[in-house]
């Protein structure tokens, strides 16, 4: 059957997969965002059904005042003996640590760290045998790939860290996962860094300890001379055989916006590659070594794409995500309403500011919800981080309710609208295409007959989503102004994580969101 790159959508990056009990897991990094880890299942690697998040708990993860971009970074999963590992970097505490449950749908043990350094942390597990691998330098000051022999049930380590490949020659060696096919072990990592020259690449060995030969037609995968082309900075990746014996890399890639100078503000995502294996043992990635929008494998599904989001058909503990550790009394939920309390914090702090998000999954979006508040200010953010972010809200003014759009970049803060409201409630609407946030506010009470607006923007063109509900059709929609998609990117905000639209509540402040949906426009699946 086809499917279509990329497989998940939106900000879930460094994507690690394990087979177990006839299904697939993946986990990905989550970075300052929590709960940490999002946890998806599939039975054939196309379809992924997220069914929670393995570090669920405060004590799990270490999140207190963590920059964005710091936090839990690229983790890995894997299935030994019947219980599933997760291992990974909080980057923030520089500590690698492991976690396990011998439920997939349950919760998962406290952690237990390992006194190896460097980042991207996995296992591999032999007869008996626990390896821990990760990037950094060993004992000799030897920088690459590193291994050590660890106690699974205490973390400690067996034997000393020992580097045992130094890949293939690109910057930032990292991402090593151990395999043994055929009784050759394959030592998988990525070289290049995350962003445009990204890229896979691959050794092998007799050993577990090598010596390791490097792939002579290394990279094995990468989109880094594929131009013009979306898919862009392919690499960190997992090698998986499916229930047909076909190999398949699963790894992160991002699809840029504009040919010359690109840019991407939907985070890095999860794409599948086919894998093959020749006779020389090698194995080789795609048709010709990079990852293409679109596959026929084996295998009789269809590809699912979930066009609607709202408060029925999500859950709030597998769907949505809070800045940091949140203060569970902020937040209340029921099917009709989401009720958030605001606190002190703001979308600027390094804190945790009451803040409720969804992944941005695709860039034609309408992402919408009706706020009524009793003070402070509340509405529906474009996030990326604590430095990026365009807020639409209704807050409390000196003369009354009013709705604002705020445009935050790279520390300027802008109040771009401003719309007396005559009551304390309006329906908020950010319409995204893919260079633009656009900006609109309706209330049932008779709104002034002109915004108060710092831009005057005529070329702004509609979504072709079409959105309203019955009661907003009757309502006088206000355009408040946009914000340029390509501020609200890694390429600006030199982040790993990507847009995640949210609602937020600041101050003295009981918000009440209802009416919430966030639609994509349906494309044509090649
Ligand atoms: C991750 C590293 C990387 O640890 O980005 O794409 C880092 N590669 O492997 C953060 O996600």
């Amino acid at each position: 059957m086809k499917y279509t790159n990329p497989v998940v959508k939106g900000f879930y990056p460094d994507p690690s997969v394990c087979a177990a009990n006839g299904k697939y897991y993946m986990v990905c990094s989550s970075f300052q965002y929590f709960p940490g880890v999002p946890l998806f299942e599939s039975t054939d690697l196309v379809n992924w059904t997220q069914i929670g998040h393995v570090l669920t708990r405060k004590n799990q993860v270490m999140l207190e005042g963590i920059a964005s971009s710091g936090g839990v970074f690229a983790p890995t999963i894997r299935f030994w003996n019947g219980r599933f590992y997760m291992v990974t970097t909080n980057n923030t505490t520089h500590e690698n640590f492991y976690v396990s449950t011998d439920d997939i749908y349950g919760e998962w043990s406290d952690p237990i760290s390992v006194n190896q350094g460097g980042i991207d942390p996995s296992l591999y597990f032999e007869d008996g045998h626990t390896y821990f691998i990760s990037n950094g330098s060993d004992a000799d000051g030897i920088s690459g790939v590193v291994q050590c022999e660890i106690d699974p049930a205490t973390g400690k380590k067996l034997t000393k860290s020992r580097t045992i490949w130094q890949g293939s020659g690109g910057r930032f060696l990292e991402s090593p996962h151990m395999y043994r096919i055929n009784g050759t072990y394959y030592l998988m990592a990525a070289e290049g860094g995350t962003e445009y020259g990204h890229m896979i690449t691959c050794a092998r060995a007799h050993s577990v300890w090598g010596p390791f030969t490097s792939n002579p037609h290394n990279p094995v995968l990468t989109n880094r001379n594929k131009a013009p082309y979306i898919i862009q900075g392919i690499g960190h990746g997992d090698l998986v055989q499916d229930t047909y014996g076909n190999w398949h890399i699963i790894s992160l890639g991002f699809r840029q916006q504009h040919l010359w100078m690109p840019y991407h503000n939907l985070g890095r995502e999860v794409f599948l590659t086919p894998v093959s294996f020749k006779e020389d043992g090698w194995f080789y990635a795609g048709a010709d070594g990079t990852t293409d929008a679109s596959y026929e494998i084996e295998g009789d599904f269809t590809q699912e794409i979930k066009s609607e989001y709202t408060f029925a058909n999500t859950s709030p503990d597998i769907d949505w995500c809070y800045l940091r550790h949140p203060e569970p009394a902020n937040y209340e939920f029921s099917e009709a309403e989401y009720v958030l309390h605001g606190c002190k914090y703001t979308l600027d702090d390094t804190a945790s500011p009451t803040f409720f998000g969804l992944r941005q999954r695709d860039f034609v979006m309408e992402f919408c919800a009706e706020v009524a508040i009793d003070g402070g200010e509340a509405g529906l953010t474009a996030y990326m981080c604590e430095n990026e972010h365009y807020d639409i809200a209704v807050q409390k003014g000196m003369d009354g309710y009013e709705a604002v759009l705020k445009l935050n970049i790279g520390g300027i803060k802008h109040v771009q609208a401003v719309l007396p409201l005559k009551g304390a409630k309006a329906r908020l609407v950010v319409r995204a295409d893919n260079f633009r946030y656009n900006f609109f506010v309706a209330a049932e009470d008779a709104l002034p007959e002109k915004a108060h607006t710092a831009e005057k923007d005529n070329d702004v063109k509609e979504s072709s989503i079409s959105a309203q509900s019955d009661t907003a059709a009757k309502m006088k929609e206000y355009f408040l102004g946009c914000g340029q998609a390509k501020y609200l990117t890694s390429e600006v905000s030199g982040g790993f994580t990507g847009v995640i639209m949210a609602l937020y509540a600041v101050g003295e402040n009981t918000a009440r969101f209802r009416e919430f949906y966030c639609r994509y426009a349906v494309m044509e699946r090649e």
